[in-house]
């Protein structure tokens, strides 16, 4: 990361395509995970490289819900190790969550390496890896969750996910907030909160939606949750994207 040079036009991008690397290199990130990180960056520069607007409105309705639910669940894949561990430690400290490692890939070893990479960035308590409990119609390993964290989860934030368990965890009647730059893939599609925006932006700033509503009451957050308008949401970040506006 000290390589790129802070001036540089896309300094963004490249420091996310480098974290990605490493990620790889490191045993965090599957190699498919280059080209989810490909095509999300493909999107990001047609949506401007910016929080827009309804991206900024399903942030806080995700610290809403996050903060009015019982058991709240962080998942994390081989992408978002990479890309956000230190932040993702953090929401779940200010939102009371657990954080789960979730794979699409799933080895042993990629588990016991990504839950030691949260460690190392502040996570105290990384769930996953017992692998007690499954998800119904999903296939195998696809399925494998811990007991006591996304199965009992009344609230799930699923970043980057993959359409077939995002299906899944909606078919469970979880509450489901998917962060996804690409408006048209299945899971933004069947979340009730899709956030489309670069997961960089996207995790401090529910944070600091959550702290900001730290002392909100019920019926405050039930207000911002009920405000929100999922549509609206997936249509204007697919109006700026195909049109610019
Ligand atoms: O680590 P694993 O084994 O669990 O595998 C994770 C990946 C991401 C490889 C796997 O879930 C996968 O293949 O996902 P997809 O189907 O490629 O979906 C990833 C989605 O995330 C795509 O729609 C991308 O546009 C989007 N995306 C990529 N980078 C970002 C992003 N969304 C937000 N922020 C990003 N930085």
């Amino acid at each position: 990361e000290e390589e790129i040079p802070e001036d540089h036009p896309r300094y963004q991008d490249l420091l996310t395509r480098h974290r990605i690397e490493k990620g790889v290199e490191n045993g965090i990130t599957h190699l498919q995970g280059m080209h989810a990180e490909g095509r999300g960056s493909a999107f990001d520069y047609l949506l401007g490289e910016e929080t827009i607007p309804t991206a900024d409105d399903a942030e806080r309705a995700a610290a809403a819900h996050l903060l009015l639910a019982d058991h709240p669940v962080l998942s994390i894949n081989g992408n978002v190790a990479a890309l956000v561990p230190g932040e993702m430690a953090t929401l779940a400290d200010v939102v009371d969550a657990d954080l789960e490692v979730n794979l699409f890939n799933r080895t042993p070893e990629r588990m016991e390496t990504i839950a030691e990479h949260l460690r190392e960035h502040g996570a105290t308590d990384v769930k996953g890896l017992e692998a007690d409990a499954r998800i119904p119609n999903l296939d195998h390993q696809r399925a494998k969750v811990d007991e006591d964290g996304i199965y009992a989860a009344d609230v799930v934030l699923v970043p980057l996910e993959d359409g077939d368990r995002a299906e899944a965890l909606e078919g469970m009647g979880k509450t489901e907030i998917v962060i996804d730059l690409n408006p048209l893939s299945r899971s933004p599609q069947v979340a009730d909160v899709p956030i489309v925006d670069n997961i960089i932006r996207a995790i401090p700033n529910v944070t600091d939606h959550a702290r900001e509503l730290a002392d909100a009451d019920e019926k405050r957050l039930r207000e911002i949750v009920d405000e929100f308008d999922r549509e609206t949401a997936l249509e204007a970040a697919e109006e700026r994207i195909r049109n610019g506006f």
